[in-house]
């Protein structure tokens, strides 16, 4: 393959149970890598919060209990042996992991890591869904917005002969990641999931899980001449059923190798990056085509302001 060819691995996962230990999960993680390295994989993508069990689903009293789901050095003692794996392999990887820092932040983080096993970059969620407060009439609780703050910036890096930029889950959904990630000149979006497939304040939305997930990755790797990973952590994790359908999108928003099933699994595409300026040069050509005078509601506005408030008109 001419061009800039990398081989992706999208690693997906299955349910991690409350009781299953980190070194339990970084065999599995391992595992995948090993795969990856029988089949030549340049870069594989885990998901979001890939190290234990999706804890925002519980609403947890003791400080200490939360604690035991974050991590505090990266790579830590037992995470080490992923990075060791990875860099004797020459694979790159993008890990998902709860980070709670020095100064007792917390975060929903994913890091992007090079072939010789140093960390590219770090990027922490912007938009966390859910609620703060334990709510009594939810299946199961959504307490992302209790347990992390939220990050404040989409950074993008050169790495893997190209430029990357990561997303988390719900950042999927809003047009906004995919757009300042790409006038940060990202070529590719790495992007974990956990998605619960019952949406509880409204739950007609969830048939629609699957073609939703689908639609913001595809829109999104077309309208900003992107490839797109998506990869889940799916199946039934602690009575939740969450999707999975990790998959692999080109710039043409088609996508290229998609999970077939809800486990642990490892999903491939030969890319090249090349591809990305057929559309980051033509029709999505932004320096030619886009009109951010225009756009001011986008960065002056949070929520909508209807004509009959004054919105609407300029
Ligand atoms: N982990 C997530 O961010 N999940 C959200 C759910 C709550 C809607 C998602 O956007 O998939």
């Amino acid at each position: 393959m001419s061009g800039r060819p990398l081989r992706i691995g999208a690693g997906q996962l299955g349910p991690i149970s409350r009781d299953e230990s980190r070194k339990s999960v970084i065999d599995r993680l391992i595992a995948l890598l090993e795969k990856a390295h029988r089949s030549e994989v340049d870069l594989i993508v885990y998901p979001e919060l890939a190290l234990t069990t999706f804890f925002p689903r519980w609403y947890l009293e003791e400080d200490s209990t939360v604690d035991n789901f974050f991590e505090t050095e990266m790579p830590g003692p037992e995470t080490q042996r992923l990075f060791d794996s990875a860099m004797s392999f020459g694979i790159g990887f993008c890990l998902g992991y709860a980070e709670l820092t020095a100064d007792g932040r917390r975060y929903n983080t994913q890091i992007l890591v090079e072939r010789d096993g140093s960390i590219v970059g770090k990027y922490r969620k912007v938009h966390l869904p859910g609620h703060e407060e334990y709510e009594p009439w939810r299946e199961f609780q959504h307490l992302e917005r209790r347990y992390f703050e939220a990050g404040s910036d989409f950074p993008t890096w050169n790495a893997f002969d190209g430029i990357l930029g990561m997303a988390i889950c719900n950042d999927r959904r809003w047009p906004e990641t995919y757009r300042c990630l790409a006038l940060g000149g990202a070529e590719l979006i790495l992007i974990g999931y956990n998605t619960p497939i019952h949406y509880a304040p409204d739950p007609s939305q969830n048939e629609l899980a699957s073609f939703h997930n689908h639609l913001v990755m595809q829109a999104g790797a077309y309208q900003n001449g992107c490839f797109v990973v998506g990869v889940a952590k799916g199946g039934l994790e602690e009575g939740v059923d969450s999707l999975a359908e990790s998959c692999i999108i080109a710039p043409s928003g088609e996508i290229v190798s998609s999970a077939t099933g809800a486990d642990d699994e490892l999903v491939i595409a030969d890319i090249d990056l090349d591809l990305c300026n057929n559309y980051k040069n033509t029709v999505f050509d932004f320096n030619k085509y886009r009109r951010p005078e225009i756009y001011s509601p986008i960065t002056d506005q949070r929520g909508t302001i209807t004509p009959a408030e004054g919105g609407g008109n300029s």
